[in-house]
C-alpha cells in the first residue's frame, strides 16, 4: 500500500516534472552581425553559456550570413522568429534615428577607460536607450563599445580635402552619411557583404571600423591605409523581441539579464588590448599597410565639422533627440570630471 502510494506520488511527480521540464527548456535563437571569435560573438557565447549554466534552456548562435544581413536578423527579431539579436546603431539609425547619436563625430572620448565608465553610467544608455527601444517592440538589454573606429583609405590621408572624391562606406544609417559628407568625402552607405568587393574592385575607396574588424574581415588586404582619425567608437547593442521577453517568467527574466550582465563583463575584458593585437597582426601580415595617427592640429580639420553633423541629428530627430543628447553630454562631462 504504502510502496503503491509511493509509486504514485512519484509517477505523478515525474509527470510534473516531466511537463515543467518541457515548459521551462526553450530553446532561444540568438543572431549577430560577426564571424565567429569577434566581438559580437564572444558576448554571444557568454551569454549563451550563461544561460545554459544557470537553467534548462539552450541558445543556439547564427552569426554572419547564417540568417542574412544585419537588417535581415533584426526583421527576424521583430517577427519574433529570433528571440534575440545583437545589431549596431550603424544599422538600427534607420530604424530608431536617435541611436545615431553614436556618428556625431567627436562626441565620445578616445580614451577607452572613459568610454568603458560611461557605458557602465550613463543615463542616456540605461534609461533612456530602453524606452526607444522598446517604442520599435526591442527589449534593450546592453549597449557596448567594440572598439575606436579608424578609416581605411587606398592612400594615406591627413585633412577632410584629401577624402575629396573618394568613396567612403557607411553603414546604412543617413547621419553616417552627413558625417563623412562634412569629412569631404563620397558617402557610400552598404550592407557589410559588399563592402570587401567594393574595395577590391576600387567602387570604394575607403570605409571605418575597429582595427579588430578591418583584421577579422581582412579588409587591410584592399584597403591598406589605415588612419586615426579619433573620431568616435563603434557601438553595438545586444536585445530581445519584446513580446518574447515580457511573456516570460520574472525568473527567466532575471536570468537574461543576469547572462547579459555576464556576457558585457566578459566582452570588455575582451577587448581590452584587442585593438594593439589587432594591429600587430595586420603589420605582420602585410608590408603594404600604412598607419598614420593625425596630430592635435589635423584633427581639428575634421572636429570644427562636427558642429553641422550635431545639427542635422537634431533635426533628424526633434525633441527627443535634443532630451537624449544634452543627457549623454551630460553624461560624459559627469565621467571625464571625475
Ligand atoms: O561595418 C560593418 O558593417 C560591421 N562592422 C562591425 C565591427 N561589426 C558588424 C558590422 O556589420
Amino acid at each position: 500500500m504504502k510502496a503503491t502510494k509511493l509509486l504514485t506520488t512519484a509517477s505523478i511527480g515525474a509527470a510534473l516534472f516531466g511537463l515543467s521540464a518541457a515548459a521551462y527548456s526553450d530553446e532561444w535563437r540568438y543572431a549577430h552581425e560577426e564571424f565567429e571569435g569577434d566581438v559580437q560573438d564572444v558576448f554571444a557565447v557568454a551569454f549563451k553559456e550563461y544561460i545554459e549554466e544557470n537553467s534548462d534552456h539552450t541558445v543556439q548562435v547564427y552569426r554572419f550570413g547564417e540568417l542574412g544581413e544585419s537588417d535581415d536578423i533584426m526583421e527576424q527579431t521583430q517577427a519574433g522568429i529570433l528571440q534575440f539579436v545583437n545589431q549596431s546603431p550603424g544599422f538600427t539609425g534607420a530604424l530608431i534615428p536617435e541611436a545615431q547619436i553614436f556618428f556625431i563625430p567627436y562626441l565620445l572620448p578616445t580614451d577607452e577607460e572613459t568610454v568603458l565608465e560611461f557605458f557602465e553610467e550613463s543615463k542616456a544608455i540605461n534609461e533612456m536607450f530602453p524606452e526607444l527601444y522598446a517604442e520599435q517592440g526591442l527589449e534593450l538589454l546592453q549597449m557596448y563599445p567594440e572598439g575606436e573606429m579608424v578609416i581605411t583609405v587606398d592612400e594615406p590621408v591627413r585633412s577632410p580635402e584629401d577624402l575629396r572624391g573618394k568613396n567612403i562606406r557607411t553603414m546604412t544609417n543617413p547621419l553616417l552619411s552627413e558625417t563623412y559628407r562634412a569629412f569631404g568625402a563620397t558617402p557610400t552607405p552598404l550592407p557589410w557583404g559588399e563592402v570587401y568587393g567594393g574595395l577590391q574592385t576600387g567602387i570604394l575607396q575607403g570605409q571605418e571600423n575597429p582595427i579588430f574588424w578591418i583584421e577579422s574581415g581582412g579588409l587591410y588586404e584592399v584597403s591598406p591605409h589605415l588612419v586615426f582619425t579619433g573620431h568616435g567608437w563603434f557601438t553595438t547593442a545586444m536585445m530581445a523581441n519584446k513580446d518574447f521577453f515580457d511573456g516570460l517568467s520574472e525568473e527567466d527574466q532575471e536570468l537574461i539579464r543576469q547572462a547579459s550582465e555576464a556576457a558585457y563583463d566578459h566582452t570588455i575584458e575582451h577587448i581590452s588590448g584587442l585593438a594593439e593585437e589587432s594591429l600587430q597582426k595586420i603589420q605582420e601580415d602585410s608590408d603594404e599597410v600604412t598607419v598614420t595617427r593625425l596630430d592635435e592640429e589635423e584633427i581639428e580639420a575634421f572636429r570644427e565639422r562636427a558642429p553641422q553633423v550635431e545639427e542635422r541629428f537634431i533635426e533628424m530627430t526633434g525633441e527627443s533627440g535634443r532630451e537624449l543628447l544634452e543627457q549623454f553630454k551630460a553624461d560624459l562631462e559627469a565621467v571625464t570630471n571625475e
